[in-house]
């Protein structure tokens, strides 16, 4: 009753920030999202009957409210296989865990595979997507691999991939700029500005129009209709959690300094255009052949303390011979 899954954190486009209702935990609008190839969350599940409750170390640190979420999921799961054994969870990120790099997307996604893996469960992908998100609303995109789209279907939400990585092989540049965990987690950052930032409402009733955008650039491979909708999504979702109270400020002076720095690349003709979540940390979103330049242009960024480079990635599976 044990395995071990792999699963790579993902980047949206076109964001989720809000929640339509809090049972479900269901996204207010859609979102469209990149799969992060060269990050990696690994996770193993070990249910032992033994075990009194879900032991969940993340990073080899236990922390009650990631277990309770923890706890969520493998109840679905359980429930599922008809079994009551408590887990082992041993999970590791190769990157900054709870630093806005989708850690608990990645960890999500890698929990639900593993769980289901260990307990010999072959459930739909609609399933495993409802259970990955009570856990993390952006944990199905990184079930799937390349560009993924989510959309509110009824009382549920519907994944499908856009384009396979090597449909459209873009290239992802992160610019790491702190390398704690943030200050305020985005579930409770969304509870908060949903019920006080002035911006919210406009947020989701624009956000169907650049949902359409973003996808319709992916489609058509056409990179500066792309660069225009995200950078864009990402700002409006940005001008909502400063206007949030207590504010949200997730960027650094480095951000900042890093946003400025694509923008001028961009006007020298190299094909890039950011993004950036909730955290301090640019993703650098490439076409094909730049990211070295692009990646050398944001390390020399003052206050950078780390550049990463991904291609984009396939979605969540088992590790054949856990060991
Ligand atoms: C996104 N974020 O679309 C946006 C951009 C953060 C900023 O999806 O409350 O950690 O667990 O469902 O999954 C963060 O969402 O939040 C997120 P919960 P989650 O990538």
């Amino acid at each position: 009753m044990r395995a071990v899954a792999v699963a790579h954190p993902n980047v949206a486009l076109v964001k989720y920030w809000g929640k339509r209702a809090r049972a479900g935990n269901l996204p207010a609008t859609g979102s469209l999202s990149l799969v992060l190839g060269g990050l990696a969350t690994e996770t193993s599940v070990d249910f032992d009957p033994a075990l009194a409750r879900d032991r969940v170390l993340l990073d080899g640190r236990e922390d009650p409210e990631t277990t309770s979420r923890v706890t969520a999921c493998l109840d679905l799961l359980r429930g599922e296989a008809g079994v009551s054994a408590r887990a082992a969870v041993l999970s590791r990120n190769d990157f900054p865990t709870g630093a806005g790099l989708a850690s608990s997307a990645s960890g999500f996604a890698a929990l639900v595979t593993a769980g289901a893996g260990a307990l010999g469960l072959h459930l739909k992908p609609q399933r495993l997507a409802e259970i990955a998100r009570l856990g993390s609303g952006s944990a199905p995109r990184s079930l799937l691999g390349g560009v993924v789209l989510l959309t509110n279907r009824g009382q549920t939400t519907v994944c499908e991939q856009v384009a396979a990585p090597a449909d459209w092989p873009l290239e992802i540049v992160v610019a790491v700029t702190t390398s704690g965990p943030k200050a305020t987690s985005s579930r409770e950052g969304m509870a908060r500005s949903e019920q006080t930032s002035p911006y919210y409402d406009s947020w989701v009733q624009t956000h169907g129009g650049d949902l359409e955008a973003g996808l319709a650039a992916v489609r058509a491979r056409d990179f500066p209709a792309l660069a225009d909708i995200a950078e864009h999504n990402c700002l409006k979702m940005h001008a909502v959690m400063l206007t949030t109270r207590p504010p949200l400020i997730y960027w650094t002076p480095a951000t900042l300094a890093c946003l400025h720095r694509v923008q001028e690349l961009r006007r020298d003709g190299v094909p890039v255009f950011f993004t950036v979540d909730a955290g301090p940390q640019v993703k650098a979103v490439c076409l094909p052949g730049v990211a070295g330049d692009v990646a050398a242009a944001l390390a020399a960024v003052p206050g950078v303390l780390q550049v990463l480079r991904s291609p984009l990635g396939e979605g969540a599976r088992l590790r054949a011979n856990a060991d």
